[in-house]
């Protein structure tokens, strides 16, 4: 998978054998078998990895650890270190396309949409190389006459970083760059299901600069390789995205050699539609917040809180808008949803729609196979009425092409339904009234909040959970504080009286 000589990208013949990264090699052991991984639109076999043992992590922490106590990477220039990270960027814009394929292949998402996603995470690279000069300390010169403050910003060290299947590339992108920017060094551990572009970075990686065992990449299981990367004792830190209950299990592991944390876990997140809000656009915009990705997305909008004045227009225009997407074969251009990722997640999908209507509530979309259907894992875009928050699809991370519908009557009572969550990732509010989308926006408790649009922003912005979503703050400033320790430094000018009291 190379470049040829015109530039012009090369499509990789399925399936790809990867190695793993490890201290500026490509290597395929330590490893317990390997990993086959099938495209979920047709079942063909896409790509290989080695399921990497405790060992490879092993082998990939210590290199980690070498690297960052030699201080090549850390203890490089800014100006150098940045000129790094905007090489790894031209290196991802000159692959886009080719990942843009890779990623389509293995996580059934429609090409152009991968294509996006490839190119906005090259955005993120150049922010971090960007931003990566304006880490800085303070000084504090309130402590007397013969005492200066300082407080310095440095790099927290060797960092652990466990991505899921559903933005495999994008998720890495908000992280990685942060993280080189801010003088660590990285093991990550992509999904079992989606290594193919994290290998293909460390690969750019490596051809723009970064030193060998800066940037190492062991793939495998949750259970072996990514267990053994969170137990590890000579992590510093784990910055990990996925479920909550795997969150809870790296929570727990942390506590061993205490690590620092980042988590980014489920979320269960509100749109608020108030009856003075261009309806045209909400219902273009409830879709795509709970379609985009398939519906699975940490901050996808799962839950359509609706002012009942305008709840029923509003859900009849909402399933004809969802009944004419296509869902298919994420190669046609015409595409808007593809497959979901796997069996597992079918299944967890279709048993949340199953329970529901099984309980009774109303089916206002979907519920079956769409039509324009392949032997993929497809579920159509299903939307259910449900009346209050006590149904486990309102409750629970479906993390699929599903919405509930529930009506309000006044401000107090949507910001309620809104809160009334264990999870506070994102909210989305759509309201003309200034007053009115303020007041919403202030009373919910989410990381992010999108007011008359949704799923939009920009490297500058930070993303982060409230409650039970998880810990921290990746990207922008906050994204690249994340990753620094500060060290409060005392600096005496002139000879100190002695403080203890000496002899009698
Ligand atoms: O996630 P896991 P799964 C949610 C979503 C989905 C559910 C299950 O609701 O239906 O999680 O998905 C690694 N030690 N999200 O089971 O297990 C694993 O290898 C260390 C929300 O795929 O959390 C993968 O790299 N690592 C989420 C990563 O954790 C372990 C995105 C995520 O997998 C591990 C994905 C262990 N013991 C799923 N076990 C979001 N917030 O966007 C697993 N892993």
């Amino acid at each position: 998978m190379q470049l040829d000589q015109k530039g012009a990208q090369t499509r990789p013949t399925f399936p790809v054998s990867y190695a793993m990264a490890i201290d500026g090699r490509w290597v395929e052991e330590p490893a317990d078998g390997v990993i086959r991984r099938d495209d979920p639109a047709t079942g063909a076999p896409v790509a290989v990895y080695p399921a990497g043992t405790a060992e490879a992590i092993d082998a990939a922490v210590r290199a980690a650890r070498r690297a960052f106590d030699a201080g090549d990477w850390a203890w490089l220039e800014g100006e150098a270190r940045a000129a790094v990270l905007m090489r790894v960027a031209d290196g991802i814009d000159a692959r886009r396309d080719e990942m843009a394929f890779v990623e389509s292949h293995e996580t059934g998402k429609p090409l152009r949409q991968a294509r996006a996603e490839i190119e906005a995470g090259a955005g993120m690279w150049r922010y971090a190389a960007g931003v990566l000069r304006a880490l800085h300390g303070e000084t504090f010169n309130t402590l007397g006459d013969s005492l200066l403050g300082l407080v310095l910003k440095e790099p927290i060290g060797v960092v652990a970083v466990i991505t899921p299947w559903n933005f495999p590339f994008f998720v890495g992108a908000e992280r990685f760059p942060f993280i080189l920017a801010a003088g660590c060094t990285v093991v990550a551990k992509p999904s079992e299901f989606t290594s193919g572009t994290t290998l293909m970075l460390a690969e750019i990686c490596g051809q723009a600069g970064v030193p060998p065992g800066v940037f190492n990449v062991v793939t495998g299981t949750g259970p072996m390789a990514g267990q053994a990367l969170i137990d590890h004792p000579r992590v510093d830190m784990i910055a990990f995205t996925g479920s909550t209950a795997t969150g809870r299990i790296v929570m727990r592991a942390a506590a061993g050699t205490v690590k620092k944390l980042s988590l980014e876990l489920g979320g269960k997140n509100p749109v608020l539609v108030f009856a003075d809000a261009d309806l045209d656009a909400a219902v273009e915009g409830v879709a795509f917040g709970m379609l985009n990705n398939a519906g699975q997305a940490c901050v996808a909008g799962s839950r359509l809180l609706v002012e009942r004045p305008v709840a029923e227009g509003v859900c009849t225009a909402l399933a004809r808008y969802v009944e004419a997407i296509r869902v298919g074969d994420p190669r046609d251009p015409a595409t808007a949803i593809g497959p979901l990722i796997n069996q597992a997640q079918f299944d967890k999908v279709s048993g949340h729609i199953r329970r529901a209507l099984d309980d009774g509530l109303t089916l206002l979309a979907g519920g079956q196979p769409p039509a324009a259907e392949g032997q993929g894992f497809y579920v159509a875009p299903t939307i259910l009425r449900a009346e209050g928050m006590d149904h486990p699809i309102c409750r629970e991370e479906v993390f699929g092409p599903v919405l509930t519908v529930t009506p309000f009557d006044t401000l107090d009572e949507a910001a309620a339904l809104a809160n009334d969550t264990d999870y506070g990732l994102a909210a989305t509010i759509w309201s003309r009234d200034l007053d009115t989308a303020v007041r919403a926006m202030r009373r919910i408790r989410a990381g992010r909040v999108w007011i008359n649009t949704t799923m939009t922003g920009g490297p500058e912005m930070p993303i982060g959970p409230f409650k039970q979503s998880g810990l921290g703050r990746e990207t922008g400033l906050y994204g690249l504080d994340l990753y620094a320790e500060t060290k409060a430094v005392h600096i005496r000018l002139g000879r100190e009286d002695a403080r203890l009291p000496v002899g009698s």
